[in-house]
């Protein structure tokens, strides 16, 4: 009798214990901001800006508190910024790698502080998936291949193809060149005649696309693919700078869906772009909270998207939210 009412005693302190235990997580939980460390590629294209933005403006609606940090397209930035997260304990690291290799270290001491890593917009290659809990982003082969189908039917399956390249070692760069190339293999009569990388800016793809037209084979140029808008807006002012005119002596076809690329499409200047949404802010922050409270998350969320040709510019460009 007596063991069974030390063991009653015993039990109704440990339930009691529990009961204020949870009060106190709950008061604790209630009053704590959730703490973020975002690294951001950069400030490189129209894509980027709004990616950002969207980005801000969830965390300042669900009252999140944001470390936002900006790695100006330099991958020992976003490692430095991903290791000064872990010092100031962050409860969840998000970050958009600049380029797919070379976290494996950082990702594992993220992992060895208990600190939860979804990446957002581009993957990166490590040898251990338990690095991160999750990935949103894009398929990028697939808009690769949407591009490379959209070239095809420009040009009648007959191109000699200038390649703006993005960011070397970057998912999205790797991956639509991939995409792409699979669509060109099927057609013998498309070829690849120069690549080179624009860094997914303006200027860098206007001063590629100037070396392009100076190359001795120039004329034989029918078709650019650009891996990002703002490359191809870069390639359109060199090609009217240098008397060609653009989306007509030379298509063009470009990624993103950015309202440049729109407006370039409703003056004649840009053929097609294959879309490619960085309105991430919400997704991101569903998979970051769930994250934070330790519930199961999907490791892979791709985003939806589609292809825009010239003739919907004018009807799409005053809906388009980027
Ligand atoms: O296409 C480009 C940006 O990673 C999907 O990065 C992103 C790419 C986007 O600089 O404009």
């Amino acid at each position: 009798m007596k063991k069974i009412n030390v063991f009653n005693r015993f039990i109704s302190l440990l339930s009691l214990s529990a009961v204020l235990a949870g009060s106190v997580a709950a008061t604790f939980a209630a009053d704590k901001k959730l703490v973020v460390g975002f690294s951001q590629v950069g400030a490189e294209s129209g894509w980027r800006t709004a990616n950002t933005d969207s980005i801000k403006a969830e965390a300042a609606k669900r009252g999140i508190d944001l470390r936002f940090s900006d790695a100006q397209q330099k991958e020992e930035n976003q490692i430095k910024a991903i290791r000064s997260f872990i010092a100031e304990g962050v409860d969840v690291i998000a970050f958009s790698p600049v380029v797919e290799t070379g976290f494996e270290p950082v990702l594992q001491e993220a992992k060895k502080a208990g600190i939860p890593v979804v990446l957002s917009d581009r993957a990166v290659k490590v040898s251990d998936p338990s690095l991160y809990v999750s990935f949103l982003g894009s398929d990028f082969i697939e808009e690769g291949k949407r591009a490379g189908n959209e070239a095809v039917k420009l040009t009648d399956g007959k191109a000699n193809i200038a390649e703006l390249v993005g960011t070397v070692g970057s998912a999205p760069a790797i991956d639509r060149k991939k995409g792409f190339e699979e669509v060109l293999k099927s057609h013998p009569d498309m070829k690849i005649i120069m690549s080179q990388s624009g860094d997914f800016t303006r200027a860098k793809g206007k001063e590629v696309m100037e070396a392009f037209l100076k190359a001795p084979n120039a004329k034989d140029i029918n078709l650019v693919f650009a891996h990002n808008d703002d490359m191809a807006l870069g390639a359109i002012q060199a090609m009217e700078e240098a008397g060609i005119k653009p989306g007509v002596d030379i298509k063009i076809v470009s990624i993103d869906g950015v309202k440049g690329a729109f407006e370039a499409m409703k003056d004649g200047k840009l053929n097609v772009t294959v879309e490619c949404n960085p309105l991430l802010g919400p997704q991101l922050f569903d998979l970051i909270e769930a994250a934070a409270a330790k519930k199961e998350v999907p490791k892979r969320v791709v985003t939806q998207e589609g292809v825009f040709e010239q003739s919907q510019a004018a009807a799409e460009l005053p809906k388009r939210q980027y």
